[in-house]
């Protein structure tokens, strides 16, 4: 076992570093010595290196910490927030309890900043849904009751948001497309940093984004494109968009943003992404 300070020594990170990424981030649980001090075993010096590593490579802490616990989301444990708090999505989920999932997400974004809950928490507790649906072990219903909870909350974050007017943004899923969950996330950071972000939701047909680009003016849409389904259907609007006269410039975000030509590609963070599109937006660069 090693202290504190040994660990300091063998990873590179400072004994206050270390502590953040335990409390805020809980990438390692060290055991504690009668006296109380922390003590680090192998395998969680070797998860403090690779979270070390990523940081020095320009990875912000949350996403580090959400990667190198990987083996924690795959092992099906909450993901610990604040000390002692187990923020547990899927628990919630599988209990259906409305006060306890409304409890779990209150509690998700009163413990650290917005911008880290969606570009952190939210993300990898969505996942920890999906393979906890796809394994059986909770229902379609329970999975659309959690997803429904995030969804009211995210809203909710939306309304209280103050944008400044200026230049309507779209934001929205091709046709076919529902998981929104994320681009919803997106939608909120854009009006909480004061862009009129208008957010047409899941599964809009190709022909009402050009005559509600017009309506509104937008000046830029933002897709998101999550399965390979989606691909053609994004395209369509993104030739669409970009063959207007203005055009609207489009940019696409999600897993499957890659495979989409014409568009920008945003961020996988959505927090990230918004935030270099309201400032792109601000210097009239979109
Ligand atoms: C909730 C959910 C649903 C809900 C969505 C509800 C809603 N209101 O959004 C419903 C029930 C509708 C649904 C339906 C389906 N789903 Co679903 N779903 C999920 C689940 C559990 C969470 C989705 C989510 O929000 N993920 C958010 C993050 C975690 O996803 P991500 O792709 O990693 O996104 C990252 C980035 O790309 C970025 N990002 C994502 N979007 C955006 C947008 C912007 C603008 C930016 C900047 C960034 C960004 O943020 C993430 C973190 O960095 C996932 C599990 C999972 N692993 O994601 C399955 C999952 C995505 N679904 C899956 C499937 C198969 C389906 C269905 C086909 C099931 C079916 N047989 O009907 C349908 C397809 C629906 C459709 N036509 O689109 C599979 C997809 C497998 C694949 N091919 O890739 C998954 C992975 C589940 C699984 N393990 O099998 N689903």
């Amino acid at each position: 076992m090693y202290s504190v300070k040994q660990v300091s020594a063998l990873t590179g990170a400072t004994e206050a570093t270390l502590r953040v990424w335990e409390r805020r981030y809980g990438v390692v649980e060290p055991a504690r010595s009668a006296a109380g001090y922390r003590l680090y075993d192998d395998e969680q010096v070797a998860v403090l290196r690779a979270m070390v590593a990523l940081v020095n490579n320009g990875v912000p802490a949350s996403l580090a910490a959400r990667t190198v616990r990987g083996t924690s989301v795959q092992g099906h444990s909450a993901i610990p927030l604040v000390p002692g708090a187990t923020l547990d999505l899927v628990s919630a989920a599988a209990e259906l309890d409305p006060e306890r999932v409304h409890a779990v997400l209150n509690e998700a974004f009163a413990a650290t900043s917005f911008d880290d809950v969606v570009d952190g928490w939210l993300p990898a507790e969505l996942e920890r849904l999906g393979e906890a649906w796809q394994s059986g072990r909770i229902s379609v219903a329970q999975e659309h009751f959690a997803s429904a909870a995030v969804a009211r909350h995210l809203s909710a974050h939306f309304n209280d948001a103050q944008p400044q007017g200026g230049v309507a943004v779209l934001v929205g899923l091709p046709q076919g497309g529902r998981h929104e969950l994320m681009l919803l996330a997106f939608a909120a950071c854009l009006r909480r940093a004061g862009v009129n972000a208008i957010y047409l939701g899941a599964d809009v047909p190709l022909d009402d984004w050009k005559t509600v680009a017009s309506d509104v003016g937008a000046r830029a849409a933002v897709l998101g494109v999550h399965l390979e389904e989606d691909v053609a259907a994004a395209q369509a609007v993104v030739d669409q968009l970009t063959a207007l006269r203005p055009p609207v410039a489009v940019r696409v975000g999600g897993a499957r943003r890659h495979r989409i030509s014409g568009a920008r590609l945003l961020d996988e963070r959505v927090s990230q992404a918004a935030a270099a599109m309201a400032r792109d937006l601000r210097a009239g660069a979109v």
